[in-house]
């Protein structure tokens, strides 16, 4: 934790000023909301509202049902001179798709771009409601509806606020004026921290979000925070700066148009000559743990810790100053992540002869020849016929579509390319969404609500919470078979189970779908010593209403490639620490995906091809007993999470060298094809 680098706080001293001066008196009608009219009338519609510090109501025509089809409302708010509005959306639900349909907000009361405040589609969750504030005394809020899909629209809430002289605020914190709400438009504010002679200065952002169309994020030329000369804009998940002296200016800048959540940021004093005190200091200032120091992975964000590494002797020394253990020098993974643990691999007795996935040489004349030479057949997986990605071959790395094709791209599965001609590749993609717009957390492994939609919860008899599950279908959970096979008979019986849909909190139970399970079916091959084929399938007694908080994870070909060092999510209500206790709220945690051979030496040969390591060997972050059957996600370039591991199991939880061990997906995909059809 940072705070044990706390040495002194410093004290700050903020300059906060609008330079909009508002002009024109307030003329201001209200009319009263009674909307019923509107839902038989889908017209155009338009509202005259008066802000004053009662807080007052206003909602889309038709809330909270749905919105008319092809609507176009507007919404004018005035307040006193001198102030400005502040109006919040405890709901908001608009169709996905800012093109057609999209609530815009002005800081002036026609819909000029220039004066935007921000522009919003989709569907918020309750954690995470739009708040936004006027930089003056009047506010456009317009509601188009231009595609005829329905939903239920927003409610708002609004009230008049003193015009901004920034946020003062806790000792040893600062942020934007007016966080978590969105800043005003059009504002200045500077921050003057300063601590005793002799010591430094370290920012930490938990929240910085200052996106805004069509800006670079290199030149930042709307809103920013500047430090030291250098501006920032943009969506930070981690930003940790330092000051070179014991004061620190920080600015922020927001412009005439667009505003975002803006910034939330701790600061502390340091002593520069022991900055991290039992931790390593990241070149950007962060502290982390020493173990965490040429582990291979990039754990500063500025891969300072793993620059100028010492590479151990079983290690290979990267070109890009990385180290990596010497068994994956040409294993054909990119390990180093620069390609120099693949370079010179000519392994063949002779230059014309070509490696194949698994080690076998063929002649280089068999390569892209129309058969398959290498067992694996990677002498035809990058072949393309002169057209398409269409293969000649198809082969372990080609996706197969429905009518035969083979595809020689990775993971060309609901990438929103029709890339089989009878675009069988984008069918059943409906999966892996989440429709809550979520904020990134920093820090934190609290789940946020809606963020994981297709973990549930699995409750055995009287006991609670057992195991977790993925929805697959509404009709059809996924789960791992240790869960069910257990010494006693009664885990097998379906009516000793229930099960728990779009939960978050294990006390609480609203919005939560409860089904029974009709059958289970565990994989014939489960092997109780090895945890082998340690995968089950739950047919639900009634199917699932798909929700906000509740919808289906998308299955991965059983060609779809998750790399090694690929981030991933895991998450359940699994205990917090190795022997602890359950977590009551849904838990998430960022791991890694390791190599097999990796995974094979560290868990001793334990591992089969229906199992995959994931997690970090430096230790720290790992599933735990009761997080099994859950699942391992990861986000493609799609935006669509895909499921790559059930939790199966480990040697304890987060040990050093110990990662969490998961069920392949990819090798048990046909088996689940076959159980459920999916
Ligand atoms: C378990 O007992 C368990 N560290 C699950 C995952 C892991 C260890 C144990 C991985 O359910």
């Amino acid at each position: 934790m940072e705070s044990q680098a706390q040495i002194y706080t410093g004290e700050l001293s903020i300059l906060c000023v609008d330079h909009i001066s508002v002009k024109g008196v307030a003329v201001c009608f209200i009319f009263n909301l009674d909307l019923s009219h509107l839902l038989s009338l889908p017209e155009d519609c338009f509202f005259m509202l008066e802000a004053s510090s009662a807080l007052k109501t206003f909602q889309s025509p038709g809330f909270p049902v749905k919105y008319p089809p092809y609507i176009r409302c507007q919404w004018h708010i005035r307040a006193p001179e001198a102030s400005a509005i502040l109006v919040k959306f405890p709901v908001f639900n608009v169709r996905d798709d800012c093109s057609s349909d999209v609530v815009s907000i002005y800081d002036s009361l026609s819909p000029e771009k220039s004066k935007a405040i921000t522009e919003k589609c989709g569907q918020r969750p309750p954690s995470n409601p739009l708040e936004v504030v006027s930089s003056s005394n009047i506010m456009l809020i317009s509601l188009i509806a231009a595609s005829g899909i329905q939903k239920q629209g927003f409610s708002a809430v609004y009230s008049v606020i003193p015009l901004t002289t920034g946020r003062d605020s806790a000792l040893g914190t600062f942020s934007s004026p007016y966080y978590p709400s969105f800043y005003p438009n059009s504002v200045d504010c500077k921050w003057t921290i300063q601590v005793p002679a002799n010591s430094k200065i370290r920012v930490k952002f938990t929240m910085f979000r200052m996106k805004e169309p069509g800006v670079d994020i290199k030149v930042c030329h709307k809103d920013f925070v500047e430090i030291s000369g250098k501006k920032y804009c943009g969506e930070k998940p981690v930003l940790v700066l330092s000051s070179t002296t014991n004061t620190l200016d920080v600015k922020f800048h927001s412009d005439e148009s667009y505003t975002d959540k803006g910034f939330m940021a701790h600061y502390n004093a340091y002593d520069p000559v022991n900055p991290c005190p039992n931790q390593f200091a990241c070149a950007m200032g962060m502290c982390i743990s020493k173990e965490l120091r040429c582990d291979g992975w990039n754990d500063c964000g500025d891969m300072s810790d793993e620059t100028k590494c010492d590479c151990a002797k079983d290690q290979f020394s990267c070109a890009n100053g990385l180290c990596r253990a010497l068994y994956s020098l040409c294993d054909r993974i990119n390990d180093c992540g620069d390609g120099s643990d693949e370079k010179n691999c000519s392994e063949c007795p002779s230059p014309t002869e070509w490696i194949c996935g698994d080690g076998m040489c063929v002649p280089q004349a068999l390569v892209c020849d129309g058969n398959k030479d290498c067992k694996d057949g990677s002498d035809e997986s990058s072949c393309e016929s002169a057209a398409s990605r269409i293969a000649l071959v198809c082969t372990d790395f080609t996706f197969k579509c429905k009518n035969g094709e083979c595809i020689n791209k990775v993971n060309p599965e609901c990438d929103k390319n029709n890339d089989c001609s009878d675009a069988s590749d984008e069918e059943g993609c409906d999966c892996g969404t989440r429709p809550y717009k979520h904020n990134r957390i920093v820090g934190g492994e609290n789940a946020d609500i809606g963020e994981w939609p297709w973990q549930v919860s699995l409750h055995f008899k009287t006991s609670g919470h057992v195991c977790g599950a993925s929805i697959l279908s509404q009709n059809w959970l996924l789960s791992a078979s240790h869960c069910f096979k257990t010494t006693s008979p009664e885990n097998l019986i379906a009516s000793n189970w229930q099960t728990y849909s779009g939960m978050h909190d294990q006390f609480k139970q609203d919005s939560v779908q409860m089904r029974k399970i009709k059958r289970i079916i565990t994989h014939e091959n489960y092997d109780p010593m090895t945890y082998d084929y340690d995968i089950a399938v739950l047919e639900l007694s009634e199917p699932l209403e798909f929700t906000s908080t509740i919808h289906h994870i998308c299955l991965p070909a059983s060609t779809h490639l998750f790399p090694a060092g690929m981030s991933c999510w895991v998450t359940g209500w699994g205990t917090l620490r190795e022997g602890g206790r359950l977590a009551q709220i849904l838990q998430k945690a960022e791991v890694k995906i390791i190599n097999d051979t990796v995974c094979n030496i560290v868990t001793e040969g334990q591992v089969t091809s229906r199992m995959l390591c994931s997690g970090f060997l430096a230790g720290g972050v790992d599933a735990c007993q009761g997080d099994s059957g859950g699942p391992l996600v990861c986000r493609e370039e799609s935006g669509k999470w895909f499921q790559a591991g059930i939790v199966s199991w480990g040697e304890g939880c987060a040990r050093r060298n110990k990662p969490g061990v998961y069920s392949r997906l990819t090798k048990l995909r046909d088996w689940i094809r076959q159980q459920t059809g999916i």
